[in-house]
């Protein structure tokens, strides 16, 4: 039996976190500061192509700001903005406004159940993956994944490939033996440049990316009663869901 860990990306994967989680925890910090920034979710969309909240913010600087006056510690600025943006994200989610998406939890039983490793590969702050973890899996949940590579721990994020070979080097196996689940195109360029196959559910901000190369594109991982959609790659032949049987089948197809 080839397949060996399913590894997660977080946020857009696991849940809808960035238009309702991240945006507005951006927004809190801003205003919190004083700064007249704020990102819609129109323009929310376009700095998404950047990933990690201190470069989406240096981006934003860059490239939609020629009007602000960067002071002598914009460095040390964004820090102390990311910090605060940090703690608005988590107390977001310990509100519990954040649900999983479909399918989800119901891959995770099923992996856990049959003794197939976890692991999680995102560009957001270990603190935000724990926050998402506990209240919108289970209080546990962090010590169902074996390896969790986040943030900071590697110096170039998505779509470089460094988070990926970080996880897989710690899980001690091959891309061949793993398959990743992501939604957007930089989180697929990361997980193919570490030679792994990747499931695509695509959400509102990612449905026009370019997935390219992808294992399935799928609307969602479906559940009993919610039906997943193939939008593009091998058909599911009525399957309601992406079960293990059917990644399984993903990882061994050439
Ligand atoms: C997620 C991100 C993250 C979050 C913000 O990308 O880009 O930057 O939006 O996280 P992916 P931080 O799903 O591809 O991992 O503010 O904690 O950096
Ligand atoms: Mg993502």
């Amino acid at each position: 039996m080839l397949l060996k860990a399913l590894i997660f990306d977080v946020d857009g994967t696991l849940a809808d976190t960035e238009r309702d989680g991240h945006r507005l925890a951006f927004n809190r910090a801003f205003a919190e500061a004083g700064l007249d920034w704020d990102w819609n979710e129109g323009l929310y969309g376009k700095l998404l192509g950047v990933t990690g909240g201190k470069e989406r913010m240096f981006h934003y600087v860059a490239n939609y700001r020629p009007d602000y006056v960067k002071p002598a510690d914009f460095e040390s600025l964004v820090t102390r903005l990311h910090a605060a943006k940090t703690r608005h994200y988590t107390e977001l989610l310990d509100r519990g406004v954040i649900p999983l998406r479909p399918g989800v939890r119901r891959l995770l039983d099923e992996a856990r159940s049959a003794g197939i490793r976890l692991a999680i590969a995102t560009t957001t702050t270990p603190a935000n993956v724990t926050a998402l973890l506990r209240n919108s899996v289970s209080p546990d949940a962090e010590s169902w994944f074996e390896v969790i590579g986040a943030g900071d721990v590697v110096a170039a994020k998505k779509p470089a490939p460094d988070i990926y070979h970080y996880v897989l080097e710690r899980l001690d196996l091959p891309p061949s033996q793993c398959m990743a689940f992501e939604d957007s195109e930089n989180g697929l360029r990361s997980a193919q440049s570490a030679g792994l196959k990747t499931v695509i559910t695509i959400n509102d901000y990612t449905r026009t990316h370019d997935f390219h190369g992808a294992a399935i594109v799928l609307d969602q991982l479906g559940e009993p009663g919610m039906a997943c959609r193939v939008l593009s790659g091998p058909r599911l032949n009525g399957a309601e869901m992406l079960d293990l049987p059917l990644i399984r089948r993903l990882l061994s197809e050439p």
